[in-house]
This record gives structure tokens, C-alpha cells and sequence, in this order.
């Protein structure tokens, strides 16, 4: 396998390029510059952060096959898929990763299922051009997988779902098998879920996240994009979380009714806060103190109630007994 097939260069791409340049893959990107890997003239495997050349067409994403010249990205090529994230306030999608063939959809058998994230990330893999598939996470900490798992279907219709366990390694294999050469795939769920941890699975490995604990204490959330080379010979993505706010198009006019309560929440002490107790609420400090009416609270719980909150990564957790404090350098 030679250095683009194992970025995941498929047979289906053919880039043409000065010979002055090479072809690389966006590994991750970090604001005005980028890490690559590229394949040298000779055909060895080059790397590096690159800077982005002024005037570039687009703004290169993880998956992105850019032409470099002396660690400069010169040119990105044309996509054959786009991951996108509908903007909640109407402006232009973002797009989170390019090029992918398989979008997986990931979510945890020990969380209530969240219809409506599972129905909009059903769509934003439906929108990419990939192919959609379903990973239930966590098989081990369930009461009924096979029930859950005929929930999922319900709403995903002829999609693959592949039942796994990082803790166990059931369906790790099964996975595998979905990122042969030449496919690059995405982890696309809320945060939480178990993306990295399958990702270092299939990698047999766990320095991405720190181990698998089933309270979820010191775990590491992943805050960017970034694309791994697989034993496997696929390629995968590893992304953050997704909130479901963040993904709602139509919500807009909800979120702005909202905003003083979504600026309490950016306070709280724990991320996943649910407002419902006093340790380091910032919506309750608020309402104890009078500056937020108990009705304005009252209407903000019905519309988000059963839905991930406005705040939180993930849905409710019925076993998490602890929560996850907020990251210093969030
Ligand atoms: N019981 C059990 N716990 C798991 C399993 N997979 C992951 N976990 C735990 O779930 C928590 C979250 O795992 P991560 O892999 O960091 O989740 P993530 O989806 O990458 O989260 P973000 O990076 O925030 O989007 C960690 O505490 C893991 O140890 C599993 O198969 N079984
Ligand atoms: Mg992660
Ligand atoms: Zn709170």
C-alpha cells in the first residue's frame, strides 16, 4: 500500500498535479494552518503542519486532499462528500469533514434513545453523500440491547447497526470489516457515546482517550477533527460530540427566545448540567436570585423536555451517578 492508499486514496479519485506539488490528506486542522501527510515525489511518506497559501478556493477540513508546496497547502481538491452541520442561526453550513464513504451514527444502549438526534443525524449522513450505518456503543451496560437496537431501526430504516462493546470487544471485528482500504469513515453522536473509545478498540489501543471506566470519570471529550490511519487499512475521523441545538436548522427562532438561558448554561459547573440541582447552577443561582423568572425556566424545560438539553452534550443518562465537570480550558 503505498502512501495515498493508506490516507485512503481510493481507485475512484484520480487528482492531477503539477509535479512541483505533492498530494497529502488534511490530518487535522488548526485555524490558519493544518496538519498533512502527503506523498513526497519519491513516493516516501512526508508530513507536517502546513500553512494555508492565501486565496485558497475554500478552507481546507480533515479529509481534504490538498496539494503542498513547501508546507504550504496550495490548492484543496475537489470533494466527493461533505459531512455537514446545518448552522442553527441560519447561516451557512459548516462543513466538519470531506471525503468520507461511511458516516457511522453512534450511539449508547445505556442512554434513553434520543429519537430526534438519531432522525437529524440520520440526515446529516443522508445529506454527506456517504453511507449511513449505526453503532450502538456499550452493549455490556444493557438492560435490553436487542430491544434498543429494534427502537434504532425504527427510525433508520435499511441502515446497518452493528451492536458493540469497547469494554467487551463484541462487534469491534464487525466494525472493522465496514473500513477495508480505501474507505474513510466518520464518528458522528453525541458526546459521551463512545467514539473514541471504538476508535482505540479497533486500533487496540488507548492512548486517545484515557481507559474505559463505566462512570466515565477522567475521560478525555475530543475537541477536534482529526483523521486516523487504520490496521485495518481504512481511515477514520474522530470528532466532538454533537449537541442536538447545534444541528437544528428550524430551531433557530427557539434558540434566540432562549439565548439568557443558554448564556446561564455556558456558566454551570458541569457541562451536562440539567439545572435540576444546586451544585454550581448557574440557571438556578439565577433563579434564586430573581434575574430568571420561574416561568421563563418552566418554558424552556417543556420545549427542550425529552430532548437533549440546550446545554447538555448528551441526553439523560439513567445510570451516570456522577457528572462531568467542565474542562478548564473549555
Ligand atoms: N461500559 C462501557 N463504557 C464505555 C464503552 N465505550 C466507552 N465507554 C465509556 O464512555 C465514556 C465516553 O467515552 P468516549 O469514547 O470518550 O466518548 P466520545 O463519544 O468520544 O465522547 P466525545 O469525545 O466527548 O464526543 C468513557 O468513560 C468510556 O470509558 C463501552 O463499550 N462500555
Ligand atoms: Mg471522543
Ligand atoms: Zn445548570
Amino acid at each position: 500500500m503505498n502512501v495515498l492508499e493508506s490516507l485512503g486514496l481510493s481507485a475512484r479519485e484520480g487528482f492531477s498535479l503539477d509535479p512541483t506539488r505533492s498530494l497529502g490528506r488534511v490530518v487535522i486542522m488548526h485555524g490558519a494552518s493544518a496538519n498533512v501527510i502527503w506523498q513526497e515525489s519519491d513516493g516516501t511518506e512526508g508530513s507536517g503542519l502546513c500553512s494555508l497559501a492565501k486565496g485558497l478556493a475554500k478552507t481546507p477540513v480533515a479529509g481534504d486532499w490538498v496539494a503542498v508546496q513547501e508546507r504550504r497547502i496550495v490548492d484543496v481538491m475537489v470533494r466527493r462528500s461533505e459531512l455537514r452541520r446545518p448552522h442553527p442561526y441560519g447561516r451557512d453550513p459548516q462543513v466538519m469533514a470531506a471525503n468520507i464513504d461511511v458516516v457511522m451514527i453512534v450511539i449508547a444502549v445505556n442512554i434513553d434513545l434520543n429519537e430526534r438526534l438519531l432522525e437529524r443525524l440520520a440526515m446529516m449522513a443522508l445529506d454527506s453523500g456517504a453511507t449511513p450505518m449505526v453503532i450502538v456503543t456499550k452493549i455490556d451496560d444493557a438492560e435490553d440491547a436487542d430491544g434498543f437496537c429494534a427502537q434504532v431501526k425504527e427510525h433508520t430504516p435499511d441502515v446497518k447497526v452493528i451492536l458493540t462493546s469497547s469494554l467487551t470487544g463484541e462487534g469491534i471485528e464487525a466494525v472493522r470489516a465496514q473500513l477495508p482500504a480505501g474507505v474513510t469513515a466518520v464518528l458522528l453522536g453525541a458526546s459521551g457515546v463512545g467514539k473514541t473509545s471504538l476508535l482505540n478498540s479497533l486500533e487496540g489501543t488507548e492512548e486517545l482517550t484515557r481507559s474505559t471506566s463505566r462512570g466515565g470519570e477522567g475521560r478525555h471529550a475530543t475537541t477536534t477533527r482529526k483523521l486516523y490511519r487504520l490496521a485495518s487499512g481504512g481511515v477514520l475521523l474522530d470528532i466532538p460530540g454533537i449537541r442536538l441545538p447545534e444541528i437544528v436548522a428550524d430551531q433557530h427562532s427557539l434558540d434566540q427566545v432562549f439565548e439568557d438561558i443558554e448564556e446561564l448554561s455556558l456558566r454551570c459547573r458541569f457541562r451536562n448540567c440539567r439545572h435540576d440541582s444546586d451544585e454550581g447552577c448557574a440557571v438556578r443561582a439565577a433563579l434564586e436570585s430573581g434575574a430568571l423568572a420561574e416561568s421563563r425556566f418552566e418554558s424552556w424545560q417543556s420545549v427542550y423536555a425529552g430532548a437533549t438539553t440546550a446545554s447538555a452534550d448528551a441526553p439523560r443518562d439513567r445510570r451516570r451517578t456522577r457528572d462531568v465537570p467542565r474542562r478548564v480550558d473549555e
